[in-house]
């Protein structure tokens, strides 16, 4: 066995219930093998999707003074990984922790939005300030919402060309990270796909999904956090959005056969022993 776990330091909320964020990261990445260390942002009683008036203590000094014990420890991390943020200053503390570790591979999840609207809690200043996070990062994983935030245009719901597709891309690209995957967009030949853009070898990629006409908290950073294990265990760009792709579709399924309340997330627990399966998947190809 080896011995080497890899250590990913993930920046993220702790919402008691809805599962999404740490509670769905952290056991994602101890299944694909990866140490998640929590750096909890914030810790609400349930997620800001429905639920009505949270329970919400904010972290936000705590994020310099684990970085500094850590620096203190010498400790290295493999990743460093980025989720829904609280206020501008967090945006300076996760900045603080890309920047301290710069070998590790930096992934922005920009959580700011979905459907066309941002969440309550994103100021306009949060998404001037995400830019700069996305700008030094490898690795980034907006949907459709936030990746039109990031670009400072208005989010159109009408399907794209590949064209469109491949321009979005490139432009996110320019804004500094190497690898870009969009999340949930609607192309114009009739599917839905998550896309992404290998800057490296100049790949456009797209992974086709399954249309389910139903939305769950969490499913982005269920997501972004199979990514970013399947990045760390040695997965190609494409490779990776499938196998992300392929999970989320089979909790988002599993769960909708259920009839559950959405605001309650996907049934994770009885989908996890999907993430066991080590067999490549091949459902991709060039966009
Ligand atoms: O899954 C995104 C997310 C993360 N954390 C909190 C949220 C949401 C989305 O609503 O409210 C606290």
């Amino acid at each position: 066995m080896n011995q080497e776990t890899k250590r990913v330091a993930a920046i993220h909320d702790l919402s008691g219930v809805g599962r999404c964020s740490l509670t769905v990261i952290s056991p994602i990445l101890s299944a694909m093998g990866v140490q998640c260390c929590p750096v909890p942002t914030a810790i609400l009683s349930t997620h800001t999707g429905g639920f009505g008036e949270v329970a919400f203590e904010d972290l936000t000094d705590f994020l310099p003074q684990a970085l500094e014990h850590y620096a203190r420890l010498g400790l290295d991390f493999s990743c460093i990984y980025s989720g829904f943020l609280g206020s501008e200053a967090q945006i300076d503390h996760c900045l603080d922790f890309f920047k301290s570790y710069p070998n590790a591979l930096a992934v922005v999840d920009p959580v700011m939005g979905d459907h066309g609207k941002a969440y309550r809690t994103v100021t306009p200043e949060m998404r001037r300030r995400m830019v700069e996070l996305v700008s030094i990062a490898d690795v980034i994983t907006p949907n459709l919402t936030e990746a039109a935030i990031l670009l400072g245009e208005n989010y159109d719901n009408m399907p794209l060309t590949r064209s469109a597709a491949k321009s979005m891309l490139a432009r996110l690209s320019e804004k500094g990270p190497g690898k870009i995957v969009i999340t949930g967009v609607s192309l114009a030949e009739g599917i839905m796909a998550n896309i992404g853009y290998d800057r490296e070898n100049n790949y456009y990629w797209c992974v086709p999904c399954d249309y389910v006409p139903v939305s769950y908290p969490g499913t982005g950073d269920i997501f972004a956090a199979v990514l970013t294990g399947a990045f760390l265990t040695g997965d190609s760009l494409p490779i990776a959005m499938a196998r992300a792709s392929r999970f989320v579709e089979h909790a988002i399924k599993t769960t909708f056969s259920y009839g559950t309340d959405t605001r309650f997330g996907v049934m994770l627990e009885a989908v996890m022993p999907a993430l066991m399966d080590k067999t490549v998947p091949q459902n991709y190809h060039l966009l």
